[in-house]
């Protein structure tokens, strides 16, 4: 855990930086696929997504039927890396507009999707 600040801006220029949004869904596509056949499981998913969320939400199974009810259009039970790029793209808009354009200070681990949009940000300066 790390202490950042970010705000709403911050996440939005980091999906919207195509190259480095790219390579950080790469990334967490790579983590999640643990068994490596280029697709994430339900049991995938939950085994890892809490890490890149700001904290572990306290009714995840809700949220995973919901992901797989939206992304996983062909019903197969599994989501690929266009669907899952799509969650991520989802996701992140989300959290921007939860956290509003005021700067918040937050603890974040460094692998959850808020610590890299920090480190986008940092990078650029
Ligand atoms: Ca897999």
């Amino acid at each position: 855990m790390a202490l950042a600040v970010v705000n709403g801006p911050t996440v939005i220029e980091f999906v919207e930086d195509q190259k480095a949004f790219e390579i950080c869904v790469e990334e967490c596509f790579e983590m999640l696929d643990a068994d490596g056949d280029g697709v994430i499981s339900r049991n995938e998913l939950c085994a890892g997504f809490c890490k890149l969320m700001v904290q572990p939400i306290q009714d995840m199974n809700n949220l995973y039927d919901a992901i797989f009810e939206r992304f996983d259009e062909d019903k197969i039970g599994s989501i690929d890396r266009q669907q899952f790029r799509s969650l991520m793209k989802e996701i992140m808009f989300a959290m921007a507009r939860g956290i509003g354009n005021s700067p918040v200070l937050m603890a974040l681990d460094s692998e959850s999707l808020l610590m890299k949009a920090v480190q986008h940000e940092h990078a650029k300066k």
